[in-house]
């Protein structure tokens, strides 16, 4: 399946690993990469050493290209953004906020530019700015998300824009793929079908918890806040969720999350640990390799969208 994105990306298949905050580290973004995708080390609210360390770690482990994702709302961004041009990582995704300020020097450097975006205002914005291509995310993802879903959103910025649009939220094997190329997508993004992976350097708890999740497993808080973000649901959502309903205050809020997301991903503490995944998990019911993942969902959307290349 050649697109202007698997030429842009020089990658054998249309798709982009998401760049999960403490979940996608080297080894996951390597094994993405061998594989044929784009894999992406997620920087979340990490420092500058870290992703340089990924990024070499990353290098050792794979020839292919990948990419880093930097999460805007890190204040340790601007130090993050002149490691990545320094380094001249191959692709540079961005999530929660718009990384205008920094693409000049990105661009500079020769690294492809794909923001995540939420909205069309933003797709335009980032289009006209340069960007390669944009991943416009639905609100069935994991994490930090938007309003609109996946299906209104793609084909609303597939009008808007020329560069290319990977859809994201919601797809976790070949029919999400499929339909993403429907809506006029040349690519997608997936982050929830890699965290039950064998290479996906988590805690066990957290794979096991996406694969027995069902449909209405995950819930948003944060809305109150102006950050919503999407999780398994579980002691913690539903406290933080009383908390809200309640009109708790944002440093109450705060206090009651502050490093969740660590003891998820590192201690699996299923009651208070914050367990990003999209609306997808309930699909999800296996632990599999990277590779199987991928040429699974490879040969579904192949066979749905009428053969071979
Ligand atoms: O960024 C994501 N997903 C994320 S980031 C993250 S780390 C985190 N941890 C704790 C609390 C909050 C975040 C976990 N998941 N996805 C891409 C995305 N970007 N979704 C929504 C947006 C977005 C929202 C508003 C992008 C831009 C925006 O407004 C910018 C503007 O200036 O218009």
């Amino acid at each position: 399946m050649k697109t202007r994105l698997t030429e842009l990306l020089n990658i054998e298949y249309p798709i982009i690993q998401g760049g999960m905050a403490w979940v996608a580290d080297f080894h996951l973004a390597a094994a993405v990469s061998n594989a044929g995708g784009l894999g992406i080390i997620g920087s979340g609210g990490a420092d500058a050493d870290w992703v340089r360390n990924q990024v070499k770690s990353c290098r050792e482990l794979t020839d292919k290209p990948f990419g880093v994702n930097v999460m805007l709302m890190n204040p340790h961004a601007p130090e993050i953004a002149d490691v990545l041009a320094e380094e001249k990582v191959a692709v540079i995704t961005t999530g929660a906020g718009s990384p205008e300020r920094y693409l000049k020097k990105w661009q500079e450097a020769g690294i492809k530019i794909i923001p995540v975006v939420a909205s069309v205002g933003l797709a335009k914005r980032m289009e006209k700015l340069g960007a390669d291509a944009v991943v416009a995310e639905g609100t069935e993802s994991g994490g930090h998300i938007g309003e609109l879903t996946t299906m209104t959103l793609v084909p609303q910025v597939v009008d808007a824009l020329s560069i290319p649009v990977v859809a994201a939220g919601g797809i976790a094997d070949g029919r999400g793929i499929a339909a993403a190329f429907m809506l006029g997508a040349e690519g997608v993004q997936c982050g929830t079908c890699f965290i039950p992976c064998e290479e996906t350097n988590i805690h066990q708890n957290y794979k096991d918890l996406v694969i027995k999740a069902s449909d209405i497993d995950t819930k948003v808080t944060g809305r109150s806040t102006g950050h919503p973000v999407r999780t398994i649901r579980n002691q913690l959502t539903k406290l933080y969720l009383k908390m809200e309903a309640e009109g708790a205050t944002l440093d109450e809020l705060e206090q009651l999350s502050l490093g969740s997301l660590r003891k998820a991903v590192l201690d699996g503490d299923k009651d208070m640990g914050s367990f990003m995944a999209g609306q997808i998990s309930g699909l999800l019911k296996e632990q599999v390799t990277v590779k199987e993942r991928i040429v699974s969902m490879m040969d579904q959307a192949e066979a749905l969208l009428g053969g071979k290349k």
